[in-house]
């Protein structure tokens, strides 16, 4: 046996995170119960799912709570709770200012990826504190898979799928799937056999879109003719030589045959070509996907793309509990409540986008934006603004900034970026932090997707400050 493996291995999957995730784990064997507050969005639901499970298999009592925003008032609300200990995940670095202020009350144990606070805490399990990207090497739910890991050692390597679904839904794969300290968790995944890794077309709804409108939703890949463009997507299938149909239904991807999968990707590649679509999007179209083989091929559990949309699709609408549920495993009435979620989620997707596309963005000089005043949910808008980028009439080589009213005298922004323009310097993290505190809000985040909340007057200062300070970051 090599010593070196042995040693690593006993570091769990993430071996600069061990001491840390070590010292978290021991402060919570110590607690009789366990207060879980976590983050309303598919990354949030996993980490909560992740942990919970971990605790309960520990035998420490917990309880889950989720919070859309872990301002003052809701860290308030966790303290009056009367825990002695609180674990925080996928939030928590980002608010340790004002977390501190409240260990008197309860021992914070943090599990998170965002960009922490001028603040610190004993207890706290962050990967940007070790020199790991938190905005594409490790997600809320990787941190907490990292502590379950601690917790209970291998035993709970069976929670490395929900940990993927996590990283997905905070969009940190690429063509080449996931990278970093992820790697190493989809590797335990498969080892456990709850995860496999392939290499597939990269478009959303593999699973349950009929191929039409797995072809025309497709907006990230802008190929002429067929994004966006629901005769066209028609007619490219139309010409291939393939049964499109079972029974009168429109198959989907699932549905066909690796040999009816390789003419549906040749044509499509021949297509993208002659349309002059450029090499990097082309290469884009297929590469390193992750499928959970315990859930039923054809459902929307089976793609962790298709997974985490059923999760934001309960969480963005007061209904955490059920996405939870579903990570826990339930597939009865929790998954059909889910299901219907979905179903009005899309809708509004759909229609946001429309609104969206129909009502045009304004561009300043280095950002570009839109308020959707209430005609979009503030949970959902940060969504629609990354599907409006690059349909048309919105630019894609600009961050979006996107306004929502939040109730109370108050707006949401969310401000999403491209890989390429993190590449020349963005950071919408700090964008979003200082342009929403020169106004008198607050916020933070990841530096290709970010958020804050402002005053409902503050609008045009805030468009002003974000312009100049992303302007001085490219
Ligand atoms: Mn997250």
């Amino acid at each position: 046996m090599n010593a070196d493996v042995d040693v690593e291995s006993e570091r769990g999957p993430v071996p600069a995170l061990h001491d840390r995730a070590v010292a978290c784990a021991d402060h919570l064997h110590d607690a009789d119960r366990v207060l879980l507050a976590s983050h309303i969005d598919a990354d949030g639901l996993t980490s909560a799912a992740i942990a919970s499970r971990a605790l309960e298999r520990a035998g420490i009592a917990v309880e889950t709570v989720f919070e859309k925003q872990l301002d003052r008032a809701a860290i308030e609300r966790l303290a009056a709770a009367d825990y002695d200990t609180v674990l925080f995940t996928d939030f928590g670095s980002g608010q340790l200012d004002i977390v501190t202020e409240f260990e008197a009350d309860f021992t914070p144990v943090i599990a998170d990826h965002h960009q922490p606070a001028d603040a610190d805490t004993e207890y706290h399990l962050n990967p940007l504190l070790e020199g790991i990207d938190g905005a594409s090497e490790l997600s809320g739910a990787g941190a907490s898979y990292v502590l379950a890991r601690a917790l209970g050692g291998e035993s709970n390597r069976d929670l490395a799928g929900l940990a993927v679904v996590g990283a997905v839904g905070d969009m940190q794969d690429g063509d080449g799937g996931l990278s970093g300290a992820n790697e190493a968790i989809v590797r335990e995944g498969v080892a456990a056999g709850v995860l496999s890794e392939e290499t597939d077309l990269l478009l959303y709804g593999r699973q349950t879109r009929p191929l039409p409108k797995l072809l025309e939703y497709a907006s990230e890949a802008r190929i002429p003719g067929i994004s966006n463009d629901e005769a066209g997507a028609v007619s490219f299938l139309a010409d291939l030589d393939l049964d499109l149909k079972r029974d009168g239904e429109w198959r989907r991807w699932v549905d066909l045959t690796g040999e009816e999968r390789r003419t549906l990707v040749n044509a499509l590649l021949r297509h993208a070509i002659s349309r002059g679509v450029p090499a990097d999007r082309i290469n884009a179209l297929v590469g390193t996907t992750y499928v959970l083989p315990d859930e039923e091929p054809g459902t929307e559990l089976r793609d962790v793309s298709e997974f985490s949309t059923v999760l934001n699709a309960t969480a963005r609408y007061e209904r955490a509990d059920v996405g939870l549920a579903v990570c826990l495993g339930d597939r009865g009435p929790a998954l059909d409540r889910a299901r219907h979620l979905l179903r009005t989620h899309r809708r509004n997707l759909s229609e946001g986008l429309q609104w969206v596309k129909t009502e045009g963005v304004t561009v300043e000089e280095h950002v570009q934006w839109f308020d959707a005043g209430s005609r979009i949910r503030e949970t959902i808008v940060g969504i629609v603004a990354g599907m409006a980028v690059g349909s048309s009439g919105v630019r894609h080589d600009l961050p979006i900034l996107a306004f929502a009213d939040a109730g109370d005298g108050e707006l949401k922004v969310s401000a999403r970026g491209s890989h390429a323009l993190v590449r020349r310097g963005l950071d919408l993290s700090a964008v979003m932090r200082e342009a929403s505190r020169a106004v008198g809000g607050d916020g933070g985040g990841h530096d290709v997707a970010a958020g804050a909340t402002i005053p409902a007057d503050a609008r045009e200062a805030f468009v002003t400050h974000a312009d100049r300070i992303v302007g001085e970051q490219l």
